[in-house]
């Protein structure tokens, strides 16, 4: 499995899309949200990653931003010593995630033991006083508890409320995590593109984010936020205009 594991990430390296993980609990609905988050943005280029891993996908996300997704085996109590090998071999992944999920069953009467036991995994698997600034706690199945209460359910601080079943929330949740990753990864490029050249402009809208626009008699000056994969891919189709 590790060596498995390994040959996945190498290949996923020569992609440099951030990585997002989901963790948790055993039974939280994790592979529930997985599929929910992917279905709609299944695309030909997930073929690759489809065949060499079917827990790994890539979502757009709406900003146009390109992410793999990556759903991880459920965590138990008291795990049996002969199987933490193995568990650690999956749980690798979690280590190079750009932004870690922490998906709960808050409708589960344990989900508080639960979440102190996916926590204690995290900081063993990441060392102790390791910072844990990229995890989002994802409060699952609100359906259950809004039924069990007959109540709008509301998650505390800075957790995030969603039902993988019916997608309440989802949508709110992909917007998070666009801005969390937009503010970390986009740099800002001066670029200079002819009005004639349609096709470059509409290039740049799609991928990047604009944010001054000049117009010169001849040229059109940009600044506008990209990935440093995408500003890479910019040059190397209009190197003239960089
Ligand atoms: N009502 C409801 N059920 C959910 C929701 N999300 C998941 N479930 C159900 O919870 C059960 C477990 O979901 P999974 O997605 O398999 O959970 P998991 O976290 O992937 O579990 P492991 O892979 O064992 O760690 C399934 O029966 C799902 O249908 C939800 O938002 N609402
Ligand atoms: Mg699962």
């Amino acid at each position: 499995m590790v060596r498995t594991r390994e040959l996945h990430r190498r290949t996923r390296r020569e992609v440099p899309y951030p990585l997002i993980a989901l963790v948790g609990y055993t039974n939280a609905g994790k592979s529930t949200l997985f599929n929910r988050l992917t279905h709609a943005h299944v695309m030909a280029e997930n073929m690759l990653f489809a065949t060499l891993d079917p827990t790994i996908r890539q979502v757009t996300l709406p900003s146009g931003l390109h992410v793999l997704l990556s759903d991880t085996v459920g965590f138990i109590s008291n795990l049996p010593t002969e199987l933490i090998a193995a568990f650690r071999a999956t749980l690798e992944e979690v280590l190079g995630a750009d932004i870690l999920l922490h998906v709960r069953d808050i409708a589960h009467e344990d989900t508080t033991a639960q979440k102190a036991d996916v926590e204690q995994v995290l900081t063993s698997l990441f060392g102790k006083g390791a910072s844990l600034d990229h995890l989002i706690e994802v409060h699952n199945k609100t359906d259950l508890w809004e039924n069990a209460h007959g109540l709008r359910y509301h998650p505390p601080g800075n957790a995030m409320a969603v039902s993988a079943v019916t997608g309440d929330g989802v949508a709110a949740l992909l917007s998070h995590i666009d801005h969390l990753l937009s503010d970390r990864l986009l740099n800002e490029y001066p670029l200079s593109i002819p009005h004639h050249d349609g096709r470059a402009m509409a290039w740049l809208y799609a991928h990047g984010q604009v944010l001054t626009r000049r117009d010169g008699e001849e040229l059109a000056h940009f600044t506008a936020r990209l990935t440093p994969a995408n500003h890479a891919r910019f040059v190397q189709q209009f190197p003239e205009y960089t």
